[in-house]
């Protein structure tokens, strides 16, 4: 009974935010997921030693500050995981997560973030430290609107995206999103961040691939406005910029999902 009485007056543990805590047993997945990516996915990569790189993930988070997350944390951890995507390869995104996957899994020499050893294994987790404590906070993680925009998880997805367009090379491809007003955000990480790293020595031409909703589709999506400022940043930037409407391998996948729907069963 005294025991409990004790428990029951300690404070939380951690610090409480807004946002889902870290992912229920984050560090095996990601050590689980580098050896799948290293030894399977890709066993060209196989020297990678994923116990490092297991360590210094975490070491880039634990015992910090969660809303005080920088690139810097995330350094050792970058050099450990360095990786080369073939020129004509990188395959950007912005609003179009599930689609750009289910193309990437079809054609499979094409590299989201996701098909990248780091991209892969943090895809879809939440992580988070405690200034406090060395354990990770499985409790709630800061959230991006309502706690602060440096948390441990969107200065990794920064870190990460910044190096990913800065080693792109050759025609960039992106594909966004026709069915939403800002088909290019300028707040996304896309806008933000992957379309001023890219480098006009290496990358000529930047193709955007805009889709849309099967169920909602309107013509001509390039021409919209938002479409002009990206064209208008790229060609600030020497690098040419063309748009392609309804791109035919991503219908054909699109009515994969879903084959009875009027736009798929005349001729596509
Ligand atoms: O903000 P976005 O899209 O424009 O980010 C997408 C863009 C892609 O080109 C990727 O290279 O930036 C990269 N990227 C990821 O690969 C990624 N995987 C998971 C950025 N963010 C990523 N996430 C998570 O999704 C992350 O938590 C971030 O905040 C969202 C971004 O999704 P979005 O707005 O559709």
């Amino acid at each position: 009974v005294v025991v409990g009485i004790l428990m029951w007056h300690q404070p939380p543990k951690h610090k409480e935010w807004k946002g889902a805590g870290t992912t229920a047993h984050f560090y095996e997945i990601i050590l689980g997921r580098c050896y799948t990516y290293t030894q399977i996915v890709r066993p060209e990569l196989g020297h990678k030693d994923c116990s490092k790189i297991g360590k210094a993930f975490t070491n880039a988070f634990l015992s910090k500050d969660p809303c005080s997350s920088t690139e810097q944390d995330y350094q050792p951890l970058m050099e450990l995981t360095n990786q080369t995507v073939p020129c004509n390869k990188t395959l950007l995104w912005s609003k179009t997560r599930d689609l750009v996957h289910d193309y990437a899994w079809v054609q499979p020499d094409l590299f989201t973030l996701e098909d990248t050893l780091l991209g892969y294994m943090a895809d879809g987790l939440t992580w988070c430290g405690d200034p406090g404590s060395n354990e990770m906070n499985y409790q709630s993680c800061p959230d991006w609107r309502k706690d602060c925009s440096n948390n441990s998880v969107s200065i990794f997805w920064n870190t990460v995206s910044k190096r990913f367009a800065g080693d792109a090379c050759g025609v960039v491809h992106v594909l966004l999103n026709g069915s939403i007003r800002n088909t290019f955000d300028e707040k996304s990480t896309f806008g933000r961040v992957e379309v001023f790293n890219l480098h006009p020595e290496k990358v000529h031409m930047l193709q955007a691939w805009v889709v849309q909703d099967i169920r909602t589709i309107s013509s001509n999506s390039c021409s919209n406005s938002s479409i002009k400022d990206l064209e208008a940043i790229l060609s600030k930037r020497n690098i040419t910029f063309t748009c392609q409407d309804n791109y035919r391998p991503i219908r054909l996948l699109q009515c994969v999902k879903d084959p009875e729907h009027s736009s798929c069963r005349s001729e596509i």
